[in-house]
């Protein structure tokens, strides 16, 4: 179902929006404005259906999904938006009678990222949001509205330099203010307890700070269905703005505080990705957005349900990993304290509630907040954190006859620290992981213990992608020659794309289909030439690794590879070799030195390449600045190789490697993550898998067998690059620069094992495979042949797919049927 679109309406609205915002007429607009006006135009459309969709919760009040996760990385959404209403040929058509002389997709370029994210957590939450409401399932996005989103990335010198997002400079057309949601949050203070007349404990937190947390919905379309979810997204405000008049030096102070608590709670986002800090702020934000949804959610549900006890069949709360895990702390509080259950009842309730995604193995990643900090910052909770250790530990003593050392491996709060990801685990229902393969690392490795007192709790929902934004929106060309070819199901059903099997074997189609590769790879190579002013071959082979820098992600192999294929060019410049740009972009967490490094790596590997006569017109490598959703979406269309080359077991999923496969990029990779299940789908033939498998790296860190410099020196190549990172080969004037990445590939430094990532016992496999794709590439026809079999089986990994089954297994949320039109 459509949403009507009246043109003439539509028309008015831009031109009043830009008289009565910017002052201006049409013809003197910038850009920008242009934006707001036609984003504004958009919103009115879309706010009937979400004030229907509102209605129709109102009275249905149906079980109702709270996606809590502090990081969602929707990027852009004008341009989805109106993929989604289904109106972009009819905007189209406005903006040209109008006589707008500039592109829909220049007036797109002018909306900031919402960067509220890091990396594949954050992405998925909104892939998710999409396919939710696409699906007409009753949910909530929740999360933090900051100020500033991921840093901006300006590579200078080769370096990264981080730059403040300052998203909201110019307002945002799709924010809602709802004041009358606010919510109290209380930190700090002291907890009294008190015996009522019937003997009953009641607990009370005086002195506190509070800050009042004002929610700002976003509306997330579903595509045509008319349906519309609200991604809600809590901004901090001082609770008394008057309160400074009082005369009292205590109050005074305290109201000098509590704005500067409000001031600061919202102001960024960590931009740490896989890799934990124990910084106070962080736990106030993680327990400020959770206290005000859980809190919002339980009034909600008061309001058409009298029994608190019915809470499991009405709510249910999904914790986007550990970073919301203190929502099971926060729910019984809130039992006991405000709801006077007693503790059995407020646990039953809870643990029938909650439900938790892990998505990292990676131990530096795994939460865990000293006593000391917690107990200050949130008396009451840690109080409620202690008593469910206290009465988990006796279970495992007491019904699973657990010895004394498992107890302590297992305890929640222990050593002085409260282990979230344990919190998580013994407060849901649900224990889930993202692939299959992690999941199953979960369970006979990572929390083996917990899998085997709750079996039940542990399974696997392997992550997805949303085709609307990643196919329609990202690459309408083929987007269309998709639809031409089988029609237009695969928007809403990606398995549809089956039906394009055949045509790989159809010359017509073939041809087709490398046209628009090609385009596409022309609309990347005018990026980067405007970007970066590098010319780049478009016959070449577009071959990409873009994903947040981290060790074991092995940017650093991708790199050495490229240095073995220039000596090899250097050594006999007259050989045939397949012409290759190497295209990269990540962004380092700003602390993360030696990620750091491997982008200056990186980038003067570019500069000797780029300017070498011998190589360059065989190898170019380009690092693109500032890898966002939104160049995200100009890059990944523009693919032939799709670099997913982490350290067996490290990578919990991988999504990226998803979307390069929808957009017919051949896949070289490890048998990690998802690369296993993308590898069942498109078999053998079609994907270039090398390298060490879990069980291999497993087995090697507990051996401790491994020594890199057996391959250092058996390796000829391998040993020549090496030394190339410190002999003066890639910066003349500074040959100890790399000194750090070389020694961390051959020698042990304190607790930190020689190339704990395999990245030197990888790079020969690595290397040969390499080779077979430059082989597959001259033959083109079936290179296309290929490619368009890795599309054709992509559809399991849509988000529709993971999201019905969070809904079936995890969540028992039914779809809303809206009135008929
Ligand atoms: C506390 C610091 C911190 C920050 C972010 C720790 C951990 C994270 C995330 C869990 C890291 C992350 O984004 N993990 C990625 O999640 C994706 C979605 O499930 C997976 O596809 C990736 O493989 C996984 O690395």
């Amino acid at each position: 179902m459509a949403t009507k679109f009246n043109k003439e309406k539509f028309k008015k609205e831009i031109l009043d929006h830009v008289r009565n915002f910017s002052r201006k007429t049409l013809s003197d607009a910038t850009p920008q404005e242009l934006y707001q006006a036609v984003a504004f135009a958009t919103r009115d459309i879309l706010t009937d259906d979400w004030i229907e969709t509102q209605h129709v919760y109102n009275a249905e009040a149906p079980k109702t999904l709270y996606y809590l996760s502090m990081e969602f990385l929707v990027g852009r959404a004008l341009g989805n938006n109106l993929l989604n209403l289904g109106i972009i040929d009819q905007v189209q058509e406005v903006l040209k009678e109008l006589n707008i002389k500039i592109d829909l997709s220049l007036i797109e370029d002018q909306e900031p990222d919402a960067g509220l994210g890091n990396g594949g957590l954050g992405r998925l939450a909104a892939c998710f949001l999409d396919s939710l409401s696409t699906l007409s399932y009753p949910a909530y996005g929740c999360g933090i509205r900051y100020n500033y989103g991921i840093f901006k990335q300006e590579i200078k010198d080769g370096y990264q330099i981080e730059h403040p997002d300052d998203w909201l400079a110019n307002g945002n057309p799709w924010e809602v203010k709802r004041n009358d949601n606010a919510q109290e949050v209380k930190f700090g203070g002291t907890v009294y307890s008190y015996c009522d007349e019937n003997g009953n404990v009641h607990y009370e937190q005086k002195d506190f700070q509070s800050v009042l947390a004002i929610p700002y919905d976003m509306p997330i379309l579903g595509y045509k269905n008319g349906f519309v979810n609200g991604l809600r997204l809590w901004d901090a405000e001082a609770p008394e703005k008057f309160v400074l008049r009082f005369f009292d030096q205590g109050a005074y102070e305290k109201a000098v505080q509590q704005q500067t608590l409000a001031k600061t709670l919202v102001e960024v986002l960590y931009p740490n990705d896989n890799h934990y800090q124990g910084k106070a702020l962080r736990l106030k934000q993680q327990y400020f957005f959770v206290s005000a949804t859980v809190q919002s959610a339980i009034a909600k549900f008061k309001k058409s349900n009298a029994n608190i006890y019915d809470l499991p069949q009405k709510v249910v709360f999904q914790m986007n990993d550990t970073h919301p895990a203190i929502a099971v702390a926060e729910l019984i509080r809130i039992l006991i304290d405000e709801e006077n259950l007693g503790w059995d009842d407020a646990f039953y309730i809870t643990t029938h509630t909650c439900a938790y995604t892990n998505h990292t193995i990676m131990i530096e990643a795994l939460e865990t907040w000293p006593i000391e900090l917690f107990k200050t910052l949130l008396p009451r909770v840690y109080q409620i954190i202690e008593e469910i250790n206290r009465r988990f530990c006796i279970e495992l003593r007491e019904v699973h006859h657990m010895p004394e050392n498992i107890i302590h491996d297992m305890a929640i709060v222990c050593d002085g620290q409260i282990k979230m990801a344990y919190l998580a685990i013994v407060g849901s229902f649900s224990v889930n992981g993202v692939a299959a393969i992690h999941t199953e690392i979960l369970k006979n490795d990572l929390l083996k213990n917990f899998y085997n007192i709750y079996p039940d709790k542990f399974n696997n929902k392997t992550n997805g992608i949303t085709q609307r934004r990643w196919l329609g929106h990202s690459n309408p060309e083929l987007a269309n020659l998709i639809t031409e070819t089988i029609g237009d199901d695969w928007y809403t059903d990606l398995t549809a794309l089956k039906k394009l099997t055949p045509y790989a074997q159809d010359s017509a189609f073939i041809d087709a289909y490398s046209k628009i590769k090609h385009n596409n790879k022309l609309r990347l190579a005018k990026y980067i030439k405007e970007n970066n002013n590098i010319i780049v071959n478009p016959d070449s082979i577009f071959d990409v690794q873009v994903k947040r820098l981290h060790e074991y992600k092995r940017q650093l192999m991708n790199v050495l590879n490229i240095l073995m294929l220039y000596n090899e060019i250097k050594a006999n410049p007259n050989g045939n070799y397949v012409p290759r740009t190497f295209i990269f972009g990540a962004k380092a967490a700003p602390g993360y030195r030696r990620a750091k490094l491997i982008i200056k790596l990186i980038n003067s590997v570019a500069n000797l390449i780029n300017n070498d006569p011998d190589v360059k017109d065989y190898i170019t490598v380009v690092f693109i600045e500032n890898y966002c959703v939104s160049n995200a979406e100009i890059i990944i269309p523009a693919a032939n190789v799709s670099e997913q080359i982490s350290t067996a077991s490290k990578e919990a999923s991988g999504t990226s490697n998803m979307k390069f496969m929808l957009n017919g990029a051949l896949t070289i990779g490890t048998l990690d993550g998802a690369n296993i299940e993308i590898y069942e789908e498109v078999g053998d033939d079609n994907i270039f898998i090398f390298g060490l498998t879990c069980e291999e790296v497993l087995s090697l860190y507990k051996s401790g067998s491994y020594n890199p410099w057996d391959i250092y020196n058996h390796d000829e190549d391998i040993n020549k690059v090496l030394k190339q990172l410190i002999n003066g080969t890639i910066i003349h004037s500074a040959s100890d620069l790399f000194i750090e990445l070389y020694e961390s590939l051959l020698n042990r430094a304190g607790d930190n094992l020689a190339d704990p990532y395999f990245i030197l016992k990888d790079l020969r496999p690595y290397h040969e495979a390499q080779a077979k794709v430059a082989k597959a590439y001259l033959d083109q026809k079936n290179w296309n042949k290929m490619a368009i079999i890795n599309t054709a089986c992509s559809g399991k990994f849509s988000s529709d797919r993971t999201i019905k089954q969070y809904a079936e297994d995890i969540w028992h949320i039914k779809p809303l049927i809206l009135p008929k039109k």
